[in-house]
């Protein structure tokens, strides 16, 4: 009786339970089919870790670190690039080529240590690093196979810089990316020469390789070089420069070297600098480069990038005591985050292979900040409501709604700031350094806010608001 009573028991169960998983089953399915049709296009997902990094690292560094912007003695012409002695040394004839060549055998920066470099680029809390695997004057620092024209053949150092950084990103988890200069190649026959004169007037006209010179070193250097980086060093993207009169790169070329680089990875990013004065260029590539140090006062839908240097020039110079201060480098960081852009800054190591004194206490600084208030940065999403004139704003989701960044910039003398057209109510206000809890009042044209008594960061204070759905 009491078994009997059991099974049937047993039997309901049973019944359940084979509902209950076929239920599950079945969610899981949904979800399942759901989860697809909600996957990211494949050109979304590429673009996610770039979005969500904002702050990466930019090296120069090659053989022009051999002079640091001082030849024979002299300070470099035309401008404080020092990545251009080789043409700007000398002024105006430029460094004969035999003589440049030469830097390589002085080339041997005995202090390099990839894992320092990365980590200081990590606890300065940027999530990539790009580096001039081959700047304009030819000279590649890895052991490329096309060209004795490299690191480990031509210079005393013999070791492949690239591929120990390589390892030390990997061990930080910090994103890898060249700088490729694939128009002008001073190095190699064939290879564009700076697109002088300009309009200054002030350039020695240049002599310019011939289509047919120029098809050669392109077949020849160019394209094989850039296969050599994608299969020894499988890099997360690239850093195309082309900018002036580059009659050489032809869309037809632009087009042949974004096919390239495609066929060869399915994961590597390419700028839009790989092109220079070419409509609809937007659409072929994933990023778009700025230029140098400027700073666009605006929303720009397409993602995009600022490369910005700490002093004047990109490569390291002896003379350059022009150093910015942290904050100015901090609201260029904040600004283009808001208006959904990243910021590259750019670090011209010395020739014994150390970051300079005044580039490491910037990044000690701006690190400092970044533990505190980088959750305001990755992964934020852009300023939602009006430009402000006290600073940037940016927002997160949260799952009670939406959690706002104020980056306060300029500290108001009468102690309160307003946040236009800001205009639902905040359930809470909070300095995010200190946890200061903080008075608003909904105006007719947005919020306002009480500042705390003390300034906690007079480069930037963060400001949190939180808005429930
Ligand atoms: C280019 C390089 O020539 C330079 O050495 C450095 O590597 C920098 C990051 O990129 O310089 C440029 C390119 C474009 C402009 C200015 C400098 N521009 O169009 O204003």
């Amino acid at each position: 009786m009491l078994i009997r009573k059991f099974r049937k028991i047993e039997k309901q169960f049973l019944i359940v339970m084979k509902k209950f998983i076929s239920i599950i089953a079945l969610c899981f399915l949904l979800s399942g089919v759901n989860q697809f049709n909600a996957q990211p296009t494949p050109e979304k997902d590429k673009m996610a870790w770039w979005r969500e990094a904002r702050f990466g690292m930019f090296i120069h560094f090659g053989l022009y670190t051999v002079p640091s912007g001082v030849y024979n003695g002299e300070m470099m012409g035309r401008n404080w690039y020092a990545e251009w002695i080789r043409m700007q040394g000398n002024w105006p004839n430029g460094i004969p080529d035999e003589e440049y060549r030469n830097f390589a055998k002085q080339f041997n920066p005995k202090d390099f240590n990839a894992d320092e470099w990365i980590r200081l680029a990590r606890e300065a809390g940027m999530k990539y690093f790009l580096i001039t695997a081959k700047h304009h004057d030819g000279f590649a620092l890895w052991p490329t196979k096309v060209s004795k024209y490299n690191v480990v053949d031509a210079t005393p150092f013999k070791r492949d810089i690239l591929g120990e950084l390589a390892s030390a990103c990997k061990k930080y988890d910090v994103k890898l990316g060249f700088y490729y200069s694939h128009w002008q190649d001073w190095g190699h026959e064939g290879g564009a020469m700076p697109p002088w004169p300009s309009k200054t007037g002030r350039e020695p006209e240049m002599p310019q390789p011939t289509k047919a010179q120029f098809g050669d070193y392109w077949n020849k250097i160019c394209l094989p070089q850039v296969k050599e980086l994608i299969e020894n060093y499988d890099p997360w993207f690239f850093w195309f420069d082309t900018w002036g009169k580059s009659e050489q790169i032809t869309h037809e070329k632009v087009d042949e070297l974004i096919g390239f680089v495609r066929k060869l990875s399915d994961k590597c990013l390419i700028n839009s600098r790989i092109a220079f004065k070419y409509e609809g260029i937007e659409n072929k590539v994933d990023y778009l480069s700025m230029m140098d140090n400027s700073f666009p006062d605006g929303y720009i839908e397409k993602p995009w990038e600022t490369s910005g240097t700490m002093n004047r020039s990109w490569g390291y110079h002896q003379l350059d005591y022009g150093w910015k201060p942290v904050g100015e480098m901090l609201r260029n960081l904040v600004a283009n985050a808001s208006r959904n852009g990243n910021y590259q800054l750019n670090i011209g190591p010395m020739a014994d292979g150390t970051f300079p004194k005044p580039s490491i206490k910037r990044l000690k600084e701006i690190g400092a900040w970044m533990d505190i208030n980088g959750e305001g940065i990755y992964g934020a999403k852009p300023n939602p409501v009006a430009e402000q004139e006290w600073g940037y704003i940016t927002a997160k989701e949260t799952k009670k709604g939406t959690k706002l960044y104020l980056f306060v910039f300029d500290w108001a003398e009468s102690g309160k700031i307003k946040v236009k057209e800001l205009l639902k109510i905040p359930t809470k206000i909070q300095v995010l350094e200190t946890g200061e809890v903080l008075k608003g009042t909904n105006l007719k044209d947005g919020l306002e806010i009480i500042l705390p008594e003390f300034c906690p960061d007079f480069n930037c204070t963060v400001i949190t608001v939180e808005i429930n759905k």
